[in-house]
């Protein structure tokens, strides 16, 4: 049945309480001093919606659907992809990807999830969902799971560039955290390579490659066949290289603040990246996402998609596939609030709204 959810962070406190401490410790941390993941969440506050009255709209005009590389959706808020979901429900990934397709969105499988990629797609049926990506050194691993992914129907290839080393999180040292069991890919790789012949140690070996290139993301289009969202953006510059080399989406995202720890809040990279990407392609943006002014404010600062994490974990946890979709169903609710409000009844509308920091309200309209 559909959880109960006050707000995301009241969420998050309940998990804590009945979680196992080395899963949620995994799942809630930061890297090193935790400083990005406390700014991901302030930032939203540094930049104000203006209310709007008097707009002429009723709340059943308010329209959430949107869509990404032509497919339909009925919420702009879609999963980032999460590691061994099977640490916080038993079924895991399959009911991760139950739950969004009840939400009308798109599901994100791990290179490391707990469930296959034919396990997802069976589950999926006719919803969406991609496949995210670690970039491998072995070549024979590259080619089968993006082949793997195609033929099983995910509809893009999320290539994740900004954790070619885990960050330093302290409480999976503190708690000996260890993924249990395996990796369903790997070992469907492991399997896949086992039938065949002959194996050279080379071709056994899987192991992610860290000094990824630019034309790492024309190699991935080519062997999957299927459009390339670069997802760890956090620099315009980066993401203009990333769209010249051929990325077909750029992913704003810090990792929830789990890998460099100096860096800046996501959201306040999201406009700069905006402006430089000029809307070659579309943006997905991710990091901190726990409210539904904080979606409607990263949409008017240049995404066209918005994606959560931990958050649909912990609903996960809590009530599986229904508890997954729970947690989209209340953002969209505080969304739709925020856009009565704010005086916008679709996304678009909300793309084309101004935010304000402080000086910008007093330099425009307090002088
Ligand atoms: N990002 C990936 O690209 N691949 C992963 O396998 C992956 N595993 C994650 C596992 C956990 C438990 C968490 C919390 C995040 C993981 N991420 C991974 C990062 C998320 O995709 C996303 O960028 C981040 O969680 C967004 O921030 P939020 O949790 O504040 O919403």
């Amino acid at each position: 049945k559909p959880l109960n959810i006050i707000n995301l962070y009241e969420l998050a406190d309940e998990v804590s309480k009945n979680m196992d401490k080395g899963a949620f410790g995994y799942i809630r941390g930061g890297a090193e001093d935790e400083l990005v993941l406390e700014n991901n969440r302030r930032s939203f506050n540094q930049k104000f919606i203006l209310p709007r009255v008097m707009q002429n709209i009723e709340t059943s005009d308010i329209d959430l659907s949107t869509q990404l590389f032509g497919i339909p959706l009925k919420t702009p808020i879609i999963q980032s992809p999460m590691a061994a979901q099977g640490l916080a429900h038993q079924d895991g990934e399959l009911a991760s990807a139950k739950g969004m397709a009840k939400a009308g969105s798109i599901f994100s499988l791990s290179t490391y999830s707990n469930k296959t990629i034919e396990e997802v797609a069976k589950v999926a049926g006719e919803n969406p969902f991609f496949f995210q990506f670690y970039l491998n050194k072995n070549t024979e691993f590259n080619a089968f799971i993006l082949n793997y992914a195609k033929q099983n129907g995910a509809k893009a290839i999320i290539l994740t560039v900004d954790s070619t080393v885990a960050g330093y999180r302290e409480d999976d040292v503190r708690n000996n955290f260890n993924y249990p069991g395996k990796f369903a890919n790997l070992e469907a790789f492991e399997k896949y390579q086992r039938g065949k012949q002959q194996l050279t140690p080379s071709e056994v070996l899987v192991e992610a490659k860290q000094a990824l290139v630019f034309s790492d993301i024309q190699y991935v289009k080519q062997l999957s066949g299927l459009p390339v969202i670069v997802k760890g953006i956090q620099s315009p510059v980066d993401a203009h290289h990333a769209i010249k080399a051929g990325a077909d989406a750029i992913w704003v995202s810090n990792h929830g603040g789990r890998q460099l720890d100096s860096g800046p809040a996501s959201f306040d990279m999201l406009p700069a990246i905006a402006k430089m990407v000029n809307k070659r392609v579309p943006i997905i943006f991710d990091s901190g996402v726990r409210r539904g002014s904080h979606v409607f404010k990263a949409l008017a600062s240049g995404a066209d998609i918005v994606a959560v994490g931990r958050p649909i974990l912990y609903g996960l946890h809590l009530g599986g596939a229904e508890g997954v979709n729970s947690v989209i169903e209340h953002l969209n609710k505080e969304l739709r609030i925020n856009m009565q409000l704010g005086g916008v009844k679709d996304i678009e509308q909300i793309q084309r709204t101004v935010l304000y920091t402080q000086t910008e309200l007093e330099t425009r309209f307090l002088q």
